[in-house]
């Protein structure tokens, strides 16, 4: 194992605050969040963040904007009187964050780098405002397999571009592979708040991660394509066959990160396009904006009922 020790170790959260599986951390004086512009000598973070519950990440600002707003609208009368939508622009170096009361709402950007940056010091800000048992929510867009444009997928797990389950790292010249696991019982609970006249479709199904939009995901319309289209075809045929009903671009990092910090985390993303029928997406963006309302009515139902 590189330096940071043994990641079978188990989790030791009696008290339900976040623990942190690398020795190093405590010999730090101080630790700063560079990404997210805080720091634990610089900021009260057990103030700022410390009541945080629920923590909900997806690519675009713009989305995470709106999820908190929506958040502040549907349920402020559940909220501690007097909590205001704060946009915490100033710490947000590189992503946006918004905090409504319990619920942090920020943009991750794409694709795993963006977010496993973020993640590690998102993990870190719990830990460091002990927060209790935090909820982590994915709330993304995706391309489906073999299932309605506009239907959300709930994730029960992650598969990289290979089918293998897990988020694989180089570390220091090693790779380093980390199960992309969720929690199947908040995946079940996430379903079971779809009502019938919600007017989509809802299935549950593991999630395929990709490194890119274009090849990596089989599409023959990218700047470069070396494949056929039946060589697509067969892939996706393939992942449909695995289970797969969804393709993005953060699923294994999301999950794995998330699992090792003994963290619950969901992922919902809405399909733009059946990728058994095309590449490209031919929506019109008002109709994709309302659509990426969907995941946010699916998770703002699960912080209701557990707030
Ligand atoms: C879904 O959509 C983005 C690419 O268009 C990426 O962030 C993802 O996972
Ligand atoms: N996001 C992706 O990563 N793929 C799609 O096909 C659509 C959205």
């Amino acid at each position: 194992q590189p330096n940071g020790g043994n990641e079978d170790d188990a989790q030791c959260n009696d008290q339900g605050t976040v623990h942190l599986r690398n020795p190093n951390i405590k010999q730090l004086d101080h630790d700063i969040l560079y990404h997210l512009a805080l720091g634990t000598e610089s900021h009260d973070l057990v103030k700022m963040f410390g009541d945080v519950k629920f923590v909900c990440m997806g690519g675009a600002p713009t989305r995470m904007e709106h999820f908190a707003q929506y958040i502040h609208s549907q349920l402020g009368h559940k909220l501690p009187p007097g909590t205001k939508l704060q946009d915490m622009k100033e710490h947000s170096h590189r992503y946006s964050m918004y905090k409504v009361g319990p619920v942090l709402s920020i943009s991750h950007g794409i694709g795993v780098p963006s977010l496993q940056i973020l993640l590690h010091e998102i993990i870190k800000l719990m830990h460091y405002a002990k927060v209790k048992d935090p909820v982590f929510f994915r709330i993304g867009t995706s391309g489906g397999i073999g299932i309605e444009p506009g239907s959300v997928v709930i994730s029960e797990g992650a598969v990289d571009e290979m089918i293998n389950p897990y988020h694989e790292q180089a570390i220091c010249g090693k790779k380093v592979q980390r199960p992309a696991k969720l929690d199947l019982e908040l995946a079940k609970e996430l379903q079971s708040l779809h009502r019938a006249d919600d007017g989509f479709e809802l299935v549950r199904g593991k999630t395929m991660c990709a490194s890119d939009f274009y090849e990596g995901q089989g599409r023959i319309d990218g700047a470069f394509c070396s494949h056929t289209e039946a060589d697509k075809m067969d892939y996706l045929k393939r992942l449909h066959a695995a289970g797969v009903r969804n393709i993005e671009m953060e699923a294994t990092c999301f999950s794995a990160l998330t699992h090792m910090a003994d963290i619950r985390a969901g992922i919902v993303c809405v399909a733009f396009l059946n990728r058994f029928e095309g590449d490209q997406v031919c929506t019109p963006k008002s109709v994709l904006t309302q659509w990426e309302l969907r995941p946010q009515q699916i998770v703002a139902r699960y912080i209701e009922k557990h707030l």
